[in-house]
């Protein structure tokens, strides 16, 4: 009896997440949401079923790519075939069809990725011809430049224009073409010019036709903001970016719980992803590497007993009952990109 009762001292302290886990997390996430047809791989929308749409199956796609960039795992590979075959039968390979530029732009990413680790050629065609008909449609002078955020509507977001500046980053790098690399700068400079405060880091959402400014600040645009900068060598811009969403988005220091009906489930993964690279190309500075392993730590916490999904509210538990899979995507992402603490011996 004695022994058993100092048992748990004696033993390591729990690490707060491993390796192991972020392998957990993905594994759950496949066996929750993951399917396959004649026509491709999917995810159900929700745990009842369904399946995702364009931008939020773009950014599984996404997710796919940053297990594969943790792991090297050809596994991870052949699902990311599989979904975009299914993505390409629902949506083809031209998307003009889809008002949504910021749509558009996020899938662009997704296969520029995807050629960068792959070398396949037919992820960057798809990129680089979609990338052009969106910026063809969506860039005009009004309000100083910059993206449109659908073809219908009259603003001009972060959530397009900070993507698309990515989105022409990496077709510079993998088409060896300084007019991405211009398009990418320009796109970066009118979000800054427009959408950033420079004394705080604050990215504010969108600006309309009449130049009035919209002052939410959601985490993805923050992210997508940083990423941009960082890709564009704008270190101090990026930081600025970095400290604005740790201070003043992170009460307690964890993102904010977004609902997981809707848009901004996902929102803290594209965030995290972003703010990852960012951290690992400046030497993982400690005080914020502590504060993103705090997000995945709790992100894997909250998981549910069972399906072990977790949602998009990390400071809570997981609810029983229905699920979104685009917002337990958050939970997969901040694990993949957050590098674990060193194992306590
Ligand atoms: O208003 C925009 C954006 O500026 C804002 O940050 C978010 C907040 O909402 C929209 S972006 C969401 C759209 C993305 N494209 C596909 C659409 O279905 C979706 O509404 O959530």
């Amino acid at each position: 009896m004695f022994l058993l009762a100092v048992g748990p001292l004696a033993s390591p302290r729990a690490q707060a997440f491993t390796a192991a886990d972020a392998d957990r997390v993905f594994s759950a996430y496949q066996a929750a949401f993951y399917f396959t047809n004649a026509a491709g791989g999917f995810y159900r929308a929700t745990t009842e079923g369904g399946k995702t749409y364009f931008w939020d199956r773009a950014e599984q796609l996404e997710m796919i790519l940053d297990v594969y960039e943790r792991t090297t795992n050809a596994a991870c590979l052949q699902i990311f075939t599989n979904v975009f075959r299914g993505f390409v039968s629902d949506h083809g390979l031209r998307w003009g069809r889809n008002e949504f530029n910021d749509d558009i732009m996020w899938m662009v990413i997704a296969c520029a990725r995807a050629h960068q680790l792959t070398g396949i050629a037919a992820y960057r065609e798809v990129a680089q011809a979609n990338f052009d008909l969106c910026y063809a449609r969506a860039w005009s002078t009004n309000l100083g430049g910059g993206l449109w955020w659908k073809t219908t509507s009259r603003s001009k977001n972060a959530c397009v224009n900070g993507p698309g500046a990515i989105a022409a980053n990496l077709l510079y790098q993998i088409c060896q073409d300084t007019n991405y690399l211009i398009k990418s700068r320009g796109l970066y400079e009118w979000e800054r010019d427009h959408l950033f405060d420079a004394a705080t880091g604050q990215v504010f959402d969108h600006v309309n036709e009449q130049g009035g400014l919209n002052g939410q600040s959601f985490t993805y645009n923050q992210g997508t903001f940083v990423g941009a900068a960082e890709l564009l060598g704008a270190t101090n811009d990026a930081r600025l970016a970095v400290d604005y969403t740790r201070a003043v988005l992170c009460p307690g220091g964890i993102l904010p719980g977004y609902h997981q009906e809707g848009d901004a489930g996902g929102f803290n993964g594209i965030c995290v992803r972003w703010v990852g690279k960012w951290l690992h190309a400046h030497g993982s500075l400690p005080a914020y590497r502590q504060w993103l392993q705090a997000n995945a730590e709790a992100a894997w916490r909250c998981r549910r007993a069972g399906d072990q999904l977790a949602w998009p509210r990390w400071q809570q538990p997981t609810p029983a009952g229905r699920l979104f899979s685009w917002a337990c995507s958050s939970a997969v992402v901040v694990l993949q990109v957050v590098p674990p603490p060193p194992e306590i011996k």
